[in-house]
C-alpha cells in the first residue's frame, strides 16, 4: 500500500477532517507531497547536515554460526559476523568506518541456513534500506546475498544488528559498530583537540547456555513450517511432520524440559504479521565488553600526555554504567552526535541502544580499572568478570595479565604483583 491509498483509506474515516484542520495550522503540513520537510526548516533547530563526498565505501560481511571462548571456562555458541567468507566470524562483527558523505555499499551473506536482516541504527537512510523483515524488505534467506546501499549519515558513532526475531538474534552476537568519520569534528584522531587515537567499546550481555535459543518458530502464513528443535527458531518442520500446539502454553526451556510439545502462544493470534517468535527470555549471566569478559577483556593502554577517543555502543538490553578510576571522562558525543557543551563524567550511564563517544585524557600515570557499576561485572553469577578492564598506561604493561583470548593461555591477574 504506498501513501496514496493509505491517503484514500483515510478520507473514509469519520476523524480525517479533523485531524487536517489541526495539520493545516502546522507550517509545512497540509498533506502536499514534498512539503513536509519545511516544518523542520521552520523550526530554529539545527539538524546535523552532510554534504556528499562522492566517494563510494564498499563492505562485505559473512555470517556464520562459530563459537567464542568468552571468559576461561565459558565458550558459546555465535552467529558471527566478518568481513572475509573465511572467518574469523565474531560476536560483535568488524567495525565498519566511512567518512560521512560517502556512499556505502554493504553485501550481507548470508552463509547460515536462517533468515536475517540488518538494521543500521541511527543512520538516516532510505526506508526500503532499513532492514527490518516484512515492513522494509523480505527476510535475506540462507544461503543468500543482499547488498544494502545508503549514504553515511549522519556522522557519528552508530551500529548495525539483524532485526529478525530481534533480541534474540542480536544476543546470539549478530551486531556491529558503524563509524561514519567528520573532518569537522574537534575530536577526530589528529584533529585540533589533540585526540591521537579512537577506540570502539561495545556492551552486551549474554546468556551463557543461550536458554532460550530453542524457541518454537511459527510462520502464521504456513503454519507447517514451525518447529521447536535443534536451536534453530527458524527450523521448517520435515514433509509430514507435526508440531503440537496449546495457545495456553508458553515454550518449554528446552534444556530442562521436554520440547518435543514446544508451541508459539502467539502462532494463533498473529495471522496479521508473517512470522512470530516466542519472547525471547535469556536468563543474562555473562557480561562482555567487545564481546570478552573480564580476564578476556582487552586492556585500554595508554601514554601519559594522550587524549583517547572512546566510542561506547550498548548493544544490550540492560543499562551499562561505565565507570573509570582516577580519571574522569569528557563526554563530547550522544547517539553520534556532536554535544554543544561537552560534560565530565566519571560514571556513564549508557541504556540499550544508546552510543557515547568519550576523550580519556591520560594525565594519571598507573594501573587502573574501568567497570560496569550497575552489577555486571560477573560471569554466569561470579564476581569478579564481566564488563570490566585494565586501563594501564606505558610502562606499566608488566602488571597486565595476558591477554589469551582465543589461546586459552590464561595467566592470573595478580601473579606478577
Ligand atoms: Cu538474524
Amino acid at each position: 500500500m504506498d501513501r496514496r491509498d493509505l491517503l484514500k483509506l483515510g478520507a473514509l474515516g469519520a476523524g480525517t477532517a479533523a485531524l487536517s484542520g489541526c495539520l493545516e495550522n502546522i507550517p509545512g503540513v497540509n498533506g502536499k507531497d514534498g512539503e513536509a520537510a519545511s516544518a523542520l526548516a521552520a523550526a530554529s533547530v539545527d539538524k546535523p547536515e552532510v554534504e556528499s563526498t562522492g566517494e563510494t565505501t564498499s563492505y562485505d560481511l559473512f555470517l556464520q554460526p562459530d563459537t567464542q571462548k568468552v571468559a576461561p571456562s565459558i565458550e558459546i555458541p555465535v552467529w558471527g559476523f566478518s568481513d572475509s567468507a573465511n572467518g574469523p566470524f565474531t560476536m560483535p562483527g568488524p567495525t565498519l568506518r566511512a567518512q560521512a558523505g560517502d556512499k556505502l555499499r554493504i553485501t550481507f551473506n548470508n552463509l547460515q541456513d536462517m533468515p536475517h536482516t540488518i538494521h543500521w541504527h541511527g543512520v538516516h537512510l532510505p526506508w526500503d534500506q532499513d532492514g527490518v523483515p516484512f515492513i522494509s524488505q523480505e527476510p535475506i534467506a540462507g544461503g543468500e546475498s543482499f547488498t544494502y546501499e545508503f549514504e553515511a549519515k549522519p556522522a557519528g558513532t552508530h551500529w548495525y544488528h539483524c532485526h529478525v526475531d530481534a533480541l534474540h538474534h542480536i544476543d546470539m552476537g549478530m551486531y556491529g559498530t558503524l563509524v561514519f568519520e567528520d573532518p569537522d569534528d574537534p575530536w577526530r584522531v589528529g584533529g585540533p583537540n589533540g585526540v591521537t587515537d579512537d577506540k570502539v567499546i561495545v556492551l552486551d550481555e549474554v546468556d551463557k547456555n543461550h536458554v532460550h535459543s530453542a524457541g518454537a518458530y511459527a510462520d502464521t502464513q504456513n503454519p507447517q513450517n514451525a518447529g521447536p528443535e535443534s536451536g534453530n527458531p527458524m527450523h521448517t518442520a520435515e514433509q509430514g511432520e507435526t508440531v503440537a500446539r496449546d495457545v495456553a502454553n508458553r515454550p518449554p526451556n528446552p534444556t530442562t524440559e521436554d520440547s518435543s510439545q514446544a508451541t508459539n502462544p502467539a502462532q494463533e493470534e498473529r495471522d496479521w504479521y508473517p512470522a512470530t517468535y516466542p519472547a525471547y527470555e535469556p536468563e543474562l549471566n555473562t557480561y562482555m565488553l567487545n564481546g570478552y569478559c573480564f580476564p578476556y577483556t582487552e586492556p585500554i593502554r595508554l601514554t601519559e600526555g594522550e587524549a583517547k577517543r572512546l566510542r561506547f555502543v550498548n548493544a544490550g538490553t540492560k543499562r551499562h554504567s561505565m565507570h573509570i578510576h582516577g580519571h574522569t571522562f569528557l563526554v563530547t558525543h550522544e547517539d553520534g552526535h556532536r554535544v554543544p557543551d561537552p560534560y565530565w563524567k566519571d560514571t556513564l550511564d549508557i541504556a540499550p541502544g544508546q552510543r557515547y563517544d568519550a576523550i580519556l585524557f591520560a594525565d594519571n600515570p598507573g594501573i587502573w580499572v574501568m567497570h560496569d557499576h550497575s552489577g555486571h561485572a560477573s560471569n554466569n553469577n561470579i564476581y569478579p568478570g564481566g564488563i570490566f578492564t585494565a586501563v594501564a598506561y606505558e610502562g606499566f604493561e608488566d602488571q597486565l595479565p595476558n591477554q589469551p583470548q582465543n589461546s586459552g593461555d590464561f595467566v592470573r591477574w595478580y601473579d606478577d604483583l
